[in-house]
């Protein structure tokens, strides 16, 4: 799929887009079942350790982890994109109908950023005294987790959904055209957010997106999630894509090149390749690329 010129001039003058049915149900069926597998290969070890009272295999995906999570919220410790490393997860990183759409606002030498992440948001009502502020994310603008020398590439945020996001499942909130103010100075209390008294006086929009469609965000505009008052898991992954060359925000993490009409044999085709990179970082090296 190509963005319309109308859909790139909105994105240029909104600082966000919502295109719908980008992917289809089987391009992220793998991803689903790596997750899917992921989260039964946890449940099976806490579960072996006594945490956990019942396995819940009979549950659908977009429940099984609430489920879980409800017993044992130790389910969702430390899991993110980077911790499992799938094969099916690094294909969607790749993926052509996703970067097609990247292509139209980035042109032909693009590489994938290393800021990506897979968020399973669960029910308001079973999350943990102790806010978390990965599944509950507070307002922001995706350049304060990247470093200063960043500051002039472009680093585009490509958020999409694994189940319906809407107003019920917590999707997005995100305040349009304010990303031409730049830079708003951020706090690290309260999970990295705007400071209170410089959050811009936009109204904000409700950011729904069904699954299979893009929420594509400039990284000056202030978003955040809001709270899931439904019973399934709000899942999602977002991911960024800078020109290859840019600095990525995060030059200790790798970065790497998912199209390039002038190289094309540049571009990363093997997962095993993805896993060492990562295996080569250091846990903490992300925090401390951070603004505040
Ligand atoms: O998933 C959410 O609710 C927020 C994610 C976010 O801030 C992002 O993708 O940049
Ligand atoms: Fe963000």
């Amino acid at each position: 799929m190509r963005l319309s010129l109308e859909q790139i001039i909105s994105y240029q003058t909104e600082g966000y887009l919502i295109v719908p049915d980008v992917l289809d149900g089987h391009d992220l069926q793998p991803v689903i079942d790596e997750l899917a597998r992921e989260i039964d290969g946890r449940a099976r070890r806490l579960f072996a350790e006594g945490k956990l009272k019942a396995l819940y295999e009979k549950e659908p995906f977009e429940r099984r982890y609430a489920c879980l999570y409800a017993e044992c919220p130790e389910i969702g410790k430390g899991l993110d994109i980077r911790s499992y490393l799938g094969e099916a997860m690094f294909r969607l990183l790749g993926h052509g109908k996703l970067v097609d759409v990247v292509e139209c606002l980035l042109g032909s030498e693009l590489s994938c950023n290393p800021i990506q992440h897979v968020r399973a948001k669960v029910p308001s009502k079973l999350a943990a005294d102790e806010p978390d502020y990965f599944q509950n994310v507070p307002w922001h603008q995706d350049c304060a987790v990247t470093s200063p020398d960043s500051e002039a590439s472009e680093i585009i945020t490509f958020w999409m959904p694994l189940v319906d996001a809407t107003a019920e499942t917590g999707c997005m909130e995100v305040m349009p055209r304010v990303f031409k103010q730049g830079y708003v100075n951020h706090r690290a209390e309260g999970g990295t957010t705007i400071d209170p008294d410089k959050l811009p006086e936009a109204k904000p929009v409700l950011a729904e997106c069904p699954k299979g469609g893009l929420v594509i965000m400039n990284k000056y505009t202030p978003h955040r999630g809001i709270g899931n008052r439904s019973d399934i898991v709000r899942w999602s992954v977002d991911l960024r894509y800078h020109k290859t060359g840019a600095p990525s925000g995060r030059s200790s993490q790798p970065s790497f090149p998912v199209r390039s009409a002038s190289e094309p044999e540049s571009v990363l085709r093997d997962a095993g390749e993805w896993r060492r990179l990562w295996q080569a970082v250091k846990d903490d090296q992300g925090r401390q690329l951070h603004r505040v």
